[in-house]
């Protein structure tokens, strides 16, 4: 552990000199026509854009986590079994977002992000059994405006957003235990938080000579307990990004992406926390360190001129968990932009 430590405060110091070199270089460039104007794609209210252009984008999102760790160390299937007569395995969720920005003025452009998510989950029995239960359908939807504040060298942009709760929180499968009836999944098998979520941010992003450079921070604040008695846990995450344009289409990315969340507060009653670790709210918190690695592809004549396409790998370097828990192995991100100039 204490390796990927170092590793990881190397990806950090290496990432913050190039910064520091990129910022030096000179600025003079077509900002908009390049694959690197755009920050990595998964980064969320990276860009704005000029007044009187709306953006419409599509992403894919593929999280994979299997096996249980606590702190920062892995568990087996029989050290959890001496706790809980059931346990996950492994769950893969499928995230697909649909997202509009609109830009009124130069100042400030408006952001909407809606969400299909579809999960599942493998479960093993102490008795050896196994079983799957599945969750899906319309996610939290997000809404943002940024605010520019500095759009001269190096730009600077407020990221004032909120979560409304149209995702389900009452999501139900059946169990080996409730069969043949459905009874209610635990926290992470389901779709939204139930409450009205804060999302502030900060993004600073430069596009020079070479490449681009970002920085951005945003956290999750909810407001109030849902429906179900509980208020998740509030989430920090800090990013910073360098781009290397290729050639004029393509941009490589390398990112280095800390996040930070908080046990669930309250309980839904329909959960028994004794029988499997994800139905209990003081095992979710938790601290990820991410090296996300990403491509920007930017068409510059053909058919799909102005088209962009993008993808990107979030490696963990680093995870501690209140556990047990899931942990996660890799993110894939993949996602298309086009923007079109209204008025
Ligand atoms: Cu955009």
């Amino acid at each position: 552990m204490k390796d990927l430590r170092i590793r990881t405060f190397t990806a950090v110091a290496a990432t913050l000199a190039t910064m520091a070199f990129l910022l030096l270089a000179p600025t003079s460039v077509e900002a908009q026509s390049r694959p690197d104007a755009h920050a990595p794609i998964g980064v969320m209210g990276d860009h704005m854009h000029s007044g009187g252009e709306i953006m419409f984008s599509y992403r894919f999102m593929r999280m994979h986590m299997e096996g249980a760790r606590d702190g920062t160390e892995s568990l087996s299937n029989a050290d959890v079994f001496e706790d809980y007569m059931v346990q996950p395995t492994r769950m893969p969720m499928d995230m697909h977002m649909i997202g509009f920005m609109l830009a009124p003025s130069d100042r400030v452009t408006f952001m909407l992000m809606g969400n299909i998510l579809s999960n599942s989950m493998d479960h093993l029995t102490g008795m050896g059994g196994e079983f799957v239960t599945e969750s899906g359908g319309f996610g939290d939807t997000k809404l943002s405006a940024l605010i520019g504040l500095k759009d001269e060298g190096v730009n600077v942009h407020l990221n004032a957003g909120v979560s409304l709760p149209t995702g389900s929180i009452d999501e139900r499968d059946v169990t080996p235990a409730s069969s043949p009836n459905e009874v209610r999944l635990p926290y992470p098998m389901q779709i939204g938080s139930g409450t009205f979520d804060l999302e502030p941010g900060i993004t600073i992003y430069d596009v020079t000579d070479g490449g681009a450079w970002g920085l951005q921070a945003r956290g999750t604040v909810r407001l109030g307990e849902n429906d179900n008695e509980y208020t998740l846990g509030n989430r920090f995450l800090a990013t910073g990004w360098l781009q290397y344009r290729l050639f004029d289409q393509l941009s490589a990315s390398v990112r280095v992406e800390a996040q930070r969340w908080g046990n669930i507060e309250g309980a839904d009653p329909a959960l028994n926390p004794g029988m499997i670790y994800t139905a209990d709210p003081n095992l979710r918190a938790g601290t990820r360190i991410d090296v996300p690695l990403g491509f920007n592809w930017y068409f510059v004549d053909g058919p799909l001129y102005d088209h962009r396409l993008a993808v990107e790998i979030n490696l963990p370097v680093y995870q501690d968990l209140d556990g047990p828990q899931l942990e996660t192995d890799w993110v894939l991100t993949v996602g298309w932009q086009k923007a079109f100039e209204v008025f």
